[in-house]
């Protein structure tokens, strides 16, 4: 049965689209953590919207499933197959097209298989800028962007990718395409369809294009690395900076000494602004599309303003591009600093803003009282409220201690974010890392519902078995 599928697709996408041999599919079977290690019959890279239809009425046919993948750069497992090998991997990098650029309109149509980076440059070479901005904008896809409504540090200001997106081409499950590619930024002609693919993590469909908002390009940017005390501080910045600057405030990323520390110790080429680790620092950026020469002092004004009420301990800012490219270095090796530490139960959550100071002192008190000696590293994008709140195993403990007390501490986490209202995966999805948790956080009705829209648009699973949605049958 395989061997026949293998031949058809083949047919579809060309011999060497179809990846069997082992080392060759290796890369695309492992996360990007090195949590997850799955098996595929094949990696099938298609070439253009067709084939990616032609290639799910085949799959279909054959009863295996399919496992869309991007950039393969997902924090929560949702790109890689269980190991049963029931599954192909379907690659979406092939398609790299940027099909239209439209400067009038202030929109960009592209194949979902285009690179982030690649679209922030075709922007930039049109006079526009598009605004997503993340870690892994080297190698993750729109089409990746898309299905997880990836955030990053720019949601401050733009929003996240589903604010970004006006239209989508999708390939459904039974092999019909839906052109829903349009450019407009009013269409009220009833349900957004639309809204429904951005999140929904390769289970209803496949992404094969995209329509995406351009912004007019910053002229000028100012950026400070600020040392604080602790995040109650950095919470009355934000409030102080927000409300002398505006919207053109930008990014507001936290990060605690502890995650410095951590940077410093694995990642080359960064350098502190600062003597010392402070307890706490905020990366703020400022950006504007006049080129305002007052940025710089709008920014300094805040902050010395903030020194004087004893909020910030200390504030660089920085003396053109080449620092404020070091101050974001350091924001930028934060995960890879984490992998090479050792392992992590890693945290994506957001509350309230105005309840984060508690949500940590809560959570930390908790997490230190059932595991002593465990290293919370904080950091993420406080001014969305969304807090990357990674546990690390104790010194002097190994890994398979670690893993025995992870669930436990995941739990007191996530009830924690339950307490306040928040949401257990702000911007990383659930993939396979967080499904058994959707049915404990989410109301038996929205699964219930959740349900309902994947029968409609995949009836009979093709579409990537295991992830996001709880198995249902025994509720
Ligand atoms: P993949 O990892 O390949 O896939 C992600 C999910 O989307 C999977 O469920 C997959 O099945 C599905 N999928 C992929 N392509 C398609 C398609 N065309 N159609 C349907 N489904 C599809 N995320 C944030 O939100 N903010 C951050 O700041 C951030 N920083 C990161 C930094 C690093 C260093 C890394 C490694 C990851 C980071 N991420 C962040 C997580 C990740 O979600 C994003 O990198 C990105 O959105 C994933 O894109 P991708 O192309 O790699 O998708
Ligand atoms: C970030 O904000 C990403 O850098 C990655 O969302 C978070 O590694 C993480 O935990
Ligand atoms: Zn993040």
């Amino acid at each position: 049965m395989v061997t026949t599928l293998v031949a058809r697709l083949a047919a579809i996408v060309g011999e060497k689209n179809v990846l069997v041999d082992e080392a060759a599919k290796a890369p695309f079977l492992q996360d990007w953590l090195g949590k997850y290690r799955g098996a595929a019959a094949a990696v099938v890279r298609p070439g253009g919207t067709d084939e990616v239809a032609s290639v799910l009425a085949a799959c279909r046919e054959a009863g295996i499933s399919v496992v869309p993948q991007g950039g393969n750069t997902s924090m929560s497992g949702g790109a890689t197959p269980d190991p049963a090998g029931r599954a192909i991997v379907l690659s979406l990098t092939r398609m790299n097209r940027i099909r239209d650029v439209d400067p009038v309109g202030n929109t960009m149509t592209v194949d979902a298989g285009v690179v982030l980076a690649a679209v922030q440059e075709a922007a930039k070479a049109a006079g526009r800028f598009f605004p997503l901005s993340l870690g892994a904008e080297g190698s993750c896809t729109i089409g990746g962007n898309l299905a997880t409504n990836a955030g990053g540090v720019a949601v401050l200001r733009y929003g996240t990718m589903r604010e970004l997106t006006l239209g989508l081409e999708v390939a459904f499950a039974d092999g019909r395409v839906w052109d829903g590619l349009k450019a407009l930024r009013k269409d009220n002609t009833g349900y957004s369809l639309r809204d429904l693919f951005v999140g929904s993590e390769g289970t209803l469909g496949i992404i094969t294009g995209a329509v995406l908002k351009l912004f007019p390009e910053p002229k000028a940017r100012a950026t400070a690395f600020v040392s604080l005390r602790d995040t109650s501080a950095a919470l009355s910045l934000l409030a102080r900076v927000r409300e002398r600057c505006g919207d053109r405030l930008t990014a507001f990323e936290f990060i605690t000494g502890d995650c410095l520390t951590l940077v410093l110790r694995h990642v080359g080429d960064v350098r502190l602004p600062f003597t010392q680790v402070p307890p706490a620092a905020v990366l703020v950026e400022l950006s504007d599309s006049d080129d305002d020469s007052a940025l710089g002092a709008r920014l300094e004004a805040s902050l010395v303003d903030a020194a004087e009420a004893e909020i910030i301990l200390d504030a660089a800012i920085a003396q053109g591009a080449t620092q404020a490219r070091s101050f974001w270095r350091l924001r930028e090796g934060i995960s890879e600093a984490l992998v090479r530490e050792g392992r992590a139960a890693k945290h994506d959550v957001s509350v309230p803003v105005a309840q984060m100071a508690d949500f940590i002192v809560a959570a930390d008190a908790a997490v230190a009282a059932a595991a002593p000696g465990v290293r919370p590293i904080m950091f993420g994008h406080l001014g969305d409220g969304n807090l990357h709140y990674n546990l690390l195993k104790a010194e002097n403990t190994n890994d398979a201690d670690f893993a025995a007390v992870a669930p436990v501490l995941t739990r007191i986490v996530h009830d924690e974010t339950a307490r306040c209202r928040g949401s257990i995966s702000a911007e990383h999805g659930i993939g396979q890392l967080r499904v058994a948790d959707m049915s404990r956080y989410k109301a038996p009705i929205e699964l219930e519902l959740m349900n309902a829209l994947k029968a409609v648009f995949d009836p009979t699973g093709l579409l990537n078995p295991g992830k996001l949605l709880p198995d249902m049958s025994n509720h």
